[in-house]
């Protein structure tokens, strides 16, 4: 174990230290003359010794050094006469010793209890650490933005019209909430919004506390659960002590399927302090009541993971879903974050906005600022479309790695496995347009094929899974077409293609055989808390069942895309020269050479 904190070393420093000190001043207490044993034993005939002290590996006395007494040491030699010697000539006391292991008995005697020391030193320590947390910061740790501070108002808040329509009553509730005691209707008392990561929720959040005027305190879910039992349910109710002396507000938290998970489930149970956690929200979620008018909102990416008593009614029985941003959506959102910077006057935030379908918000906003930044590095004026589409290349699969240099016969094999997807995907007729084919690394793969499909599809036929999973082997088929080998580099298609076929039988009821029925794994729910016992009711045959379709799928899937390349294997050689030369084909290039045409620069 790596032991990070200076406090161990220092302690262990700080041991041999007194240790040490110790045995010296032991030692420099007496001074001492170290003698030969000759000259002792001289000494002990001449009768000046006295008070000898024999041990293995030392001797040490005192002796009459014409009559100032010293003492002295001297090595001892095998000598049995010794005894004999010091009884015949007077010596006054003479003693065997087990001394000069004095460090080993000090260490024997004293060792055990002083690693325990150390050992309860460190543990208190950490302890410290825990309780230091748990004493001074058991108060909700919510951060408040008064009033006056959030500034943000559903103008900032590009796209989820939906969401904000749904958000307007308890903004007029917030303004006034006197004017709703008065008529007696029930407000909800929480809202949940529900949305992938980076769709902006907590902006969304804000916007509300913003719209109203009220104060905005804003916690996480992550913040509740402690090392302590009792503490995270403490804090909820400091969150809603907070959040009743400053009424009207509204209360935020984000992330909260960090306590609002399933009870009872989980591996080893899980439960004890994050459950109390739950119980105490449910219990001041019940007890406030909505016309001291605070309103809690709170956040998740994973509805289906709630405990199921959250969302009852009475609780947070409004939930509002803020999806990932349409292509308008994602133009306005594009809209907001540029305005910042500096653009050229070509830039088309629609054709951006057509190029990012799937991106959130917050990958929106990454986008724009890649595209700022490196216009900054190419010392330009002004973001230019290029600028934007690297940018949003970027964000996709990370930054171009041009370092990264393949040699001339591995740089073959990656023009042939690009073109492999490349060439499939335009064959087949259900494959999403073919944006652009590169050969020059980029995050962690060594070059990359872009679809795009042409509208946001929020649906998937059959025919288009397969003619994907095709396309994903399409690498491994050109691989093993062109060079009858194999190499790893497929590795994240064929995860891809294995997770979309499996999906097909066992959860979208795409195979014939199995039928549409729901046999999803849930691998992914054990861990989040679901029951685990939920597939066992699969039965063995109904499990090979599972796996011959999903196998049938993929080499089904991965036949029809060598057949493609076989047959089309010029157009597949000439793709590569091409790519090779150019590393770096455009949607209208890769159409050229679909059609045999040639692309001038080129010789074939
Ligand atoms: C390696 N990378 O790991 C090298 C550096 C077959 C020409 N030894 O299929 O680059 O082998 O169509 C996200 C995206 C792993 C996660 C791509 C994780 C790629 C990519 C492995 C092209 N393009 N494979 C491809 C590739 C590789 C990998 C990824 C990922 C290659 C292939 C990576
Ligand atoms: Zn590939």
């Amino acid at each position: 174990m790596k032991q990070k904190n200076p406090w161990f070393i220092f302690f262990w420093i700080s041991l041999f230290v007194i240790i040490f000190m110790l045995m010296n001043s032991a030692r420099q207490k007496n001074e001492e003359v170290e003698i030969k044993y000759s000259q002792f034993k001289q000494e002990i005939k001449n009768g000046n010794i006295a008070n000898v002290t024999v041990a293995p590996d030392i001797i040490k006395g005192e002796f009459n050094d014409n009559g100032t007494v010293k003492k002295f040491k001297t090595t001892p030699m095998d000598d049995p006469n010794l005894v004999k010697d010091m009884e015949e000539n007077n010596v006054k006391t003479f003693s065997g010793s087990q001394g000069g292991k004095l460090f080993t008995s000090l260490l024997i005697s004293w060792g055990p209890l002083i690693i325990f020391m150390l050992f309860f030193i460190w543990m208190m320590r950490g302890m410290a650490g825990g309780g230091k947390q748990a004493m001074a910061f058991s108060k909700s740790k919510a951060k408040l933005a008064g009033a006056g501070n959030t500034k943000i108002t559903f103008k900032d808040v590009a796209g989820c019209d939906e969401a904000k329509e749904e958000l307007q009553e308890i903004i007029e509730f917030l303004k006034d909430p006197a004017k709703f005691k008065k008529l007696g209707g029930k407000i909800p008392k929480g809202v949940l919004l529900f949305g992938s990561p980076g769709t902006g929720k907590t902006l969304l959040a804000k916007a509300v506390a913003g719209e109203a005027g009220v104060p905005f305190f804003s916690s996480s879910g992550s913040e509740f659960v402690e090392m302590f039992v009792g503490v995270g349910a403490s804090r909820v109710r400091d969150l809603f002590d907070q959040g009743r002396k400053n009424a009207p507000c509204l209360l935020f938290v984000d992330e909260i399927d960090a306590v609002g998970r399933h009870r009872f489930a989980g591996i080893g149970g899980g439960h004890d302090e994050r459950e109390q956690t739950l119980n105490q929200l449910l219990v001041e979620m019940d007890g406030f009541d909505t016309k001291e008018g605070v309103i809690l909102i709170a956040a998740t990416n994973r509805p289906d993971v709630l405990d199921p008593a959250l969302t009852r009614p009475g609780r947070f029985d409004r939930q509002i879903i803020v999806p990932n941003p349409t292509l308008k959506d994602r133009e306005a959102i594009l809209g907001v974050h540029s305005k910042n910077i500096k653009m050229e006057n070509t830039v088309n935030l629609g054709i951006v906005a057509k190029r990012t379908p799937g991106f959130s918000g917050a990958d929106l906003a990454n986008v724009v600022n890649e595209a700022a930044l490196l216009a900054a590095r190419l010392n330009q004026e002004a973001a230019n479309m290029k600028n934007f589409e690297d940018a949003i290349d970027r964000v996709l699969a990370g930054p171009a790695r041009k370092s990264m240099i393949s040699g001339k016969e591995e740089l073959k094999r990656i023009a042939y496995h690009e073109s492999g997807h490349a060439i499939v995907a335009k064959k087949l007729p259900k494959a999403d347009p073919v944006h652009k084919v590169s050969i020059i690394p980029r995050g962690q793969a060594l070059g990359l094929t872009w679809q795009i499909p042409e509208d946001d599809k929020h649906l998937t036929s059959k025919e288009e899974a397969l003619d994907r999973i095709t396309v994903l082997f399409g690498g491994r088929a050109a691989e093993q077409v062109v060079f009858d080998e194999m190499t790893t580099g497929a590795s994240n298609d064929i995860s891809q293609a294995t997770k979309l076929a499996t999906h097909m039988v066992t959860t979208f009821g795409m195979s014939d055989k199995v039928g549409p029925i729901s046999l999803d794994k849930g691998s992914e729910e054990i861990f989040l808390g679901k029951d685990i016992s939920r597939d066992s009711h699969l039965s063995e045959k109904m499990s090979e069942l599972i796996d011959s379709e999903i196998k049938k799928i993929i080499d089904d899937c991965l036949k029809k895309a060598k057949d493609i390349l076989k047959k089309n294997r010029k157009t597949l050689d000439a793709m590569v020269s091409y790519l090779l030369e150019k590393e770096t084909l455009s949607a209208e290039e890769v159409d050229l050479i679909i059609e045999g045409k040639s692309l001038g620069t080129a010789a074939v």
